[in-house]
This record gives C-alpha cells, sequence and structure tokens, in this order.
C-alpha cells in the first residue's frame, strides 16, 4: 500500500476515536481592563472546539494602552524594545479601534496569515509539520514517517516521543 494511502486509512479508523481537545496558550502581558479584555476578545474569535486559544499572561511580550513617549498619530501602535523586553504599545488616539489595533498587531507578532480560527489551528496547533501552511496528508505521512520513534518531527504534544497520543491531536486539527 502506498504511504497516502496507508496515512489516509490511518485517519479514517483515527476519526472514529473520540478528538482529544488540544490548546493553544499565547504568552502575552495586556496591561489594564480595557486592554486585557480586548485581548481576551480577540483570543476568543480564534478558538474553536478543537483548538481553543487562551491567554498566559506568565510571560511573552508586554502590551500597553498608551507609552512612555507620544505616538505618530498615523500608527495604530508601535513595538519597543525596553531593557531587553518586547513590548507592544498601542496608540490610545489611534486610526483604528483598539478591537481592530490588537488584531492586527498580534496577528504580526504570532505570524498568524489572517485573524481566522483556520489560520490559527494551521500556525498554532503543531500540526502543520512541514510549515507550508497547511495541515494536510504530507504533514500526517512525516508524522507516520516519525511514529514510534523518539523525536519531533511529529510530536505535537511534545513528550518527546511521536505516538497515537500525537496521531490523535493530530486528526484533531486535520481538516479534508
Ligand atoms: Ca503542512
Ligand atoms: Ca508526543
Amino acid at each position: 500500500m502506498k504511504r497516502a494511502a496507508k496515512a489516509h486509512m490511518a485517519l479514517v479508523l483515527l476519526a472514529l476515536l473520540v478528538g482529544m481537545a488540544d490548546a493553544a496558550s499565547l504568552k502575552l502581558r495586556p496591561q489594564g481592563a480595557e486592554l486585557t479584555r480586548a485581548v481576551q476578545a480577540a483570543l476568543a474569535a480564534l478558538s474553536t472546539k478543537e483548538l481553543p486559544v487562551t491567554l498566559d499572561t506568565g510571560g511573552g511580550p508586554v502590551l500597553t494602552l498608551g507609552g512612555g513617549a507620544p505616538f505618530n498619530p498615523d500608527v495604530a501602535a508601535r513595538v519597543i524594545v525596553v531593557n531587553g523586553e518586547r513590548r507592544i504599545e498601542f496608540n490610545p488616539q489611534g486610526p483604528l479601534p483598539l478591537a481592530e489595533a490588537v488584531r492586527a498587531e498580534l496577528t504580526r507578532e504570532l505570524g498568524l496569515a489572517a485573524w481566522t480560527p483556520a489560520a490559527s489551528r494551521t500556525r498554532l496547533s503543531g500540526a502543520d509539520l512541514n510549515g507550508d501552511g497547511k495541515i494536510d496528508l504530507t504533514d500526517l505521512a512525516l508524522l507516520m514517517n516519525n511514529y514510534g520513534k523518539a523525536g519531533t518531527v511529529g510530536d505535537l504534544n511534545q513528550d518527546r516521543k511521536v505516538d497515537d497520543a500525537d496521531l490523535r491531536l493530530f486528526s484533531a486539527q486535520y481538516k479534508p
């Protein structure tokens, strides 16, 4: 049997299993209630049942509404580095509503193709193993090649081995 056919069969079998919900947590440190709400609303718009996207304020860039220096009135936000710490400052009088500015900046920060659940799943689930922006049978073939091995390619849950748990995570993200 060809590898793709074998992979496809594995997937069909897996589809019968209950998909294990994964989650992506993003390290961001929004300051203040208004900005925190805007960030949480933005992440909620990325979330799906298969891949909830949650906020982890234990690290990552600091997000502030306003900054230490005056803004160019044309910019919605700017990224600066203070003492080695990355800060994203949003212009309170900027050209975009805060919710839009947050989405635009985080789209760039996270390297998303768009602020959509599909783009977030591709970028954040770890299932796009070859990094080509699609989750497809090529990725499943890579996973199957490493199945049963210790390694990182195909290790979606990062426990340093590639096994059924990773295959279940993959199948939860794969939308043919
Ligand atoms: Ca891929
Ligand atoms: Ca694993």
